[in-house]
């Protein structure tokens, strides 16, 4: 990736006092990734992850260390991002809680930036559940008609992007090779048209969201992806056998011990599992690092503010668990990386702890937008400026109603809807082995912790009668949205300089 594009500074971060018609405003590129926990090279979470170029990206700007999701699941973390309100607030707390009916009035990130001038395009998984109104245009992937050829064709026998080897323990939790190339897979298929849209120049400043799905489930990347990651040599995670022992029910409950954990262990297959979810993670870096090339290469390289963010982690066996669906670090904790020309400067590293909550009023910020009222988040532009800002904001993360998890730079406090509490010390037990709630020692840390957790806490939005497993991730199709910007070619740009 070519870093020393990125750093480009061309212009400055507009205030907010001046308007669009004044100064040019900035391009967003706006990357999700699905899945994705620490086992970067940026954030060091397994010695064997391979991310050169997302490690580039966070070493040519700002790497925020400390950075949670509101919500350890799919639709509650992204609804959280892209309307700026916490699960505790709107009642979408699941994923098959579908956002847009519990929120109807709601004016997501997307739709604040097309009222101000912006050029709203995405493709690939930005929410869990589409909302044709909050784009200009989509690129929805594969034509139904492809996929359905595509399954003609597999019965025929012919083989197109069919599994070499086949592991896992079935539902959605499978792995192995393919005998593919990264553009018949629909990250590379998205990168492609990412590609070409990063590379037009536009006549406004656009907001461009790519939102790519692996390191998802299930785990089938091109071959040479595996083969980058011997299995032999895979390390598992570090586990601490009866970790669990101190964690109350409702924590265990949301472990899970006895289900994926246990059948990943009895049929010998932990390490395959570890290899697979880090070649995902390599084939999405390949793909992200096409994308990055050719936004360098473009006209809009230096005016455009690169972010990347992941929508919680993931687990692999610690604490006997799986997936996410928890509230300890390695669900809630996410990669975000800011590159803001003119603003951040290479090799930044951020160590307060941040929200996804933020991205909302942040991005309001650097694009000079008036700031919305009722966002929950707070503009990170403070940290853009200077990492080391006194920042006394712990972040929240919430699964289901009632059951925080709050995290300071030091202390994770944990309690559930029944009132039982974990407690751990980040700077003698980053793994959060030893659960401290119980300590009278810690009552007063505890106390100011518990203070800070919503006073508030929305009931249930309504749920899909669906099972609540998570095959039902990202059922909605990506929706092509016709290009039904006319509203927006009568507003232009010059409109907002009339606030
Ligand atoms: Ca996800
Ligand atoms: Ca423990």
């Amino acid at each position: 990736m070519k870093a020393a594009i990125l750093l480009a500074a061309v212009w400055l971060v507009v205030p907010v006092s001046v308007t669009h018609a004044q100064t040019k405003a900035p391009n967003i590129l706006f990357i999700a990734v699905d899945d994705l926990n620490d086992w970067t090279g940026a954030l060091g979470g397994h010695p064997q992850a391979k991310t050169p170029n997302l490690d580039c990206l966070a070493k040519s700007g700002m790497l925020f260390t400390r950075a949670y999701c509101a919500a350890p699941a799919c639709n509650p973390s992204r609804t959280a991002i892209l309307t700026g309100l916490r699960p505790a607030s709107t009642g979408v707390y699941h994923n098959n809680q579908p956002w847009r009916p519990a929120l109807p009035d709601s004016v997501t990130l997307m739709q604040y930036l097309m009222s101000h001038g912006y050029f709203v395009l995405g493709g690939g998984k930005i929410f869990h559940y589409q909302d044709p109104q909050c784009w200009h245009q989509y690129f929805k992937g594969k034509e139904k008609a492809e996929a359905v050829a595509e399954q003609k064709i597999k019965k025929k026998g012919k083989k197109k992007a069919e599994p070499l080897a086949q592991g896992g323990i079935g539902g959605n939790m499978t792995w192995g090779p393919l005998d593919a190339a990264d553009t018949d897979l629909p990250d590379g298929k998205l990168t492609n048209w990412a590609i070409e849209q990063v590379k037009k120049k536009h006549d406004r400043p656009f907001f461009l969201a790519v939102g790519y799905v692996k390191p998802h489930l299930a785990w089938h990347v091109p071959k040479k992806y595996f083969d980058m990651h011997p299995l032999d040599n895979i390390q598992l995670p570090k586990v601490l056998d009866n970790d669990l022992d101190d964690v109350p029910a409702a924590g265990v409950k949301m472990a899970k011990p006895d289900g994926d954990h246990k059948q990943i262990v009895a049929t010998g297959q932990w390490k395959q599992a570890v290899q697979a979810y880090l070649a995902c993670c390599t084939y999405m870096d390949a793909q992200l690092g096409r994308l990055l090339d050719a936004l360098a290469d473009s006209v809009n390289a230096g005016t455009t503010i690169i972010i990347l963010w992941s929508d919680h982690g993931w687990t692999h066996g610690q604490k006997q668990h799986w997936r996410k669906f928890s509230l300890w670090d390695q669900d809630c904790r996410v990669v975000f990386t800011m590159n803001v020309p003119g603003l951040t400067k290479a090799g930044q590293r951020c160590e307060r702890t941040v929200s996804l909550l933020d991205l909302y009023p942040t991005i309001n910020e650097l694009c000079g937008l008036p700031a919305k009222k009722g966002l929950e988040g707070n503009s990170l532009v403070p940290l853009l400026k200077n990492p080391q800002t006194t920042w006394d904001y712990p972040a929240l993360t919430t699964h289901g109603l009632k059951n925080h998890s709050l995290r300071s730079e030091r202390w994770r406090y944990i309690q559930y809807k029944n009132g039982s509490e974990e407690l751990y010390d980040h700077t003698k037990d980053p793994l959060e082995w030893k659960n401290l709630a119980k300590d009278p020692a810690y009552a007063d840390v505890k106390r100011d912790m518990a203070s800070k957790l919503p006073g508030k806490n929305a009931l249930d939005a309504e749920k899909k009668k669906e099972s609540t497993l998570e095959a039902l991730e990202f059922p909605s199709p990506m929706l092509q949205v016709e290009a039904s910007d006319l509203s927006f070619r009568a507003r232009k740009i010059s409109a907002s300089a009339k606030r």
